[in-house]
């Protein structure tokens, strides 16, 4: 089957599961990224336009990065927090750039979701038994997925606003296409290029940032640790998760790093966020061996996230959880656990 094939089909398959109702839930990871929104928004928009179901997307935890609520903003997407929404509400419910039992989606655990559309490693053991799964591990974002959908469907003039969401949630989930992108994800971007609201785009990407903000650089600054050509930065408490992989972006960008984790306590569980400049760094699974036991991770090569929650024995306070994690993730790379100068 090609893709295109494959797109036409799936389309089908989607249309059976939510034609027959009126309203189904679209349920974010928690603390959304721009590739979640997006591709929830596309989602939302499809299903409306092409057979008149409507859509709520919930979120867990918080939207923290400036550019995101600004995307929330100026693309006008209506987003509802997880605790204001009643599953048994909805016979249809949906994830997107996240998977059950992944361990960071707001879903109660019992509840089994009826699509699934993601590009994540590992395929968790209960994807595959979703009604309609679509996973590819080779694609760099899930927008790159949702915009071959919105292609396949001949919507006549995809809203802007969709299509500027996409194309940004692309452009943020591949670093500008040059992270774990496919030609796949360069085909759906230069497809959306010409209908981009380039400088509504530009207001999302370059907002005015909090004041706080300036001050975790300066922490993830001072409190950087080498190893070697690994780069380490604990930051205590932090005001949102996603602040982590945003220091990760920018300490692997140190000369001579090639690997950065930075480590952070919210709201009773430990957040971190890995980053290699290695295209086959398989950051995934070290991550993955990281939360063994304590908790739950996945991502791509060059980026991944995990969490582990405070009440576990082997992580039972924020220092203890630190150590195991920075342990293990140098036994991984093979580092000494000595570590070097700071910054
Ligand atoms: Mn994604």
């Amino acid at each position: 089957m090609d893709i295109q094939e494959g797109n036409k089909h799936r389309l089908e398959q989607l249309r059976k599961i939510v034609e027959r109702e009126r309203e189904i839930l679209i349920v974010l990871h928690n603390n959304p990224d721009p590739d979640a929104l997006a591709s929830a928004l596309a989602l939302k928009y499809l299903l409306r336009e092409k057979w008149g179901v409507f859509s709520v997307i919930a979120y867990g935890g918080i939207v923290g990065r400036a550019e995101n609520q600004a995307m929330i903003r100026h693309l006008k997407i209506d987003i509802t927090p997880m605790q204001k929404v009643d599953v048994r509400d909805f016979s249809v419910i949906a994830l997107v750039d996240n998977q059950p039992g992944a361990g960071n989606n707001p879903l109660p655990g019992r509840v089994q979701p009826a699509i699934v559309i993601d590009h994540h490693e590992p395929v968790r053991a209960r994807t595959r038994r979703v009604k309609f799964a679509d996973i590819r591990t080779d694609y760099g974002s899930t927008s790159s997925i949702l915009t071959e959908y919105l292609k396949e469907s001949d919507i006549a003039g995809i809203d802007r606003k969709v299509v500027t969401a996409l194309f940004y949630g692309i452009k943020s989930d591949t670093r500008d296409l040059g992270r774990g992108a496919s030609v796949k994800d360069r085909e759906a971007y230069v497809f959306l290029y010409p209908r981009v609201l380039f400088t509504t785009l530009s207001r999302i990407e370059h907002p005015q940032l909090p004041r706080d903000y300036f001050k975790t650089f300066e922490k993830a600054i001072d409190n950087a640790v080498i190893y070697r050509d690994a780069l380490v930065c604990e930051l205590g408490y932090i005001e949102s998760p996603d602040i982590l992989a945003e220091m990760s972006d920018l300490l692997v960008r140190v000369e001579g790093i090639r690997w950065a984790l930075s480590i952070g306590e919210f709201d009773g569980a430990v957040y971190f966020s890995l980053r290699t400049v290695n295209p086959r760094g398989h950051s995934d699974w070290i991550v993955q061996k990281m939360v063994e036991k304590i908790g739950a991770g996945g991502g791509h090569h060059m980026a991944a996230a995990g969490r582990v929650s405070l009440s576990h024995g082997l992580a039972k306070d924020y220092r203890t959880a630190v150590d195991l994690l920075v342990a293990r993730f140098l036994k991984r790379i093979k580092r000494e656990n000595v570590p070097g100068k700071s910054l």
